[in-house]
């Protein structure tokens, strides 16, 4: 079996491109199909919901994956520790050299506590919601059926 899948990516360290092309060139070589990996522009965003004085970049990877959405999640936890994201003790936001969420897995919806696709916050998310737009305006959220377009002018209005 085989599936599209949307990942967000960010960082916050003072050289997020050199982790986010690492992190790119492990998620190529673990959970991709050949060929089918694209990269969305990236974008600078100010940290969301903590403060730090570390700006993001965030971007959207689109993929095709013949990983189950609980091994892709285990693939992707390894990358985020080879490339030194330390383990979070107490559930806050903190600065992080990579962070990699699973968005959406095809059309799949999942709620089991160490995995929710889609993405549990990603409606309401301008960094993974400009990322992701401009990789695929017309995708659709399976749970809302809205696009990105629609997604994005909720959180503006
Ligand atoms: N990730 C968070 C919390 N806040 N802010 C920005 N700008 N970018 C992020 O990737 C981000 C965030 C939790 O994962
Ligand atoms: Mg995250
Ligand atoms: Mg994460």
């Amino acid at each position: 079996m085989a599936e599209i899948v949307y990942l967000a990516l960010g960082s916050n360290a003072p050289n997020a491109n050199e982790y986010l092309n690492k992190a790119c060139a492990l998620i190529i070589e673990k959970c991709a199909r050949e060929n089918t990996f694209k990269e969305s522009s990236r974008l600078k965003n100010p940290p969301v919901g903590f403060e730090s004085n570390h700006d993001f970049f965030n971007s959207a990877c689109e993929l095709i994956t013949e990983l189950s959405p609980f091994e892709l999640l285990q693939k992707l936890e390894a990358i985020e520790i080879e490339l030194g994201r330390e383990t979070k003790s107490n559930g806050s936001y903190s600065d992080r050299v990579i962070d990699i969420d699973i968005i959406l897995y095809g059309k799949e919806q999942i709620h089991d506590e160490k995995l929710i696709i889609p993405h549990p916050r990603f409606r309401e998310r301008d960094f993974v919601l400009r990322p992701l737009l401009g990789l695929k305006p017309k995708l659709l959220d399976p749970k809302t059926q809205l696009n990105i377009n629609q997604l994005l002018k909720l959180i503006k209005e």
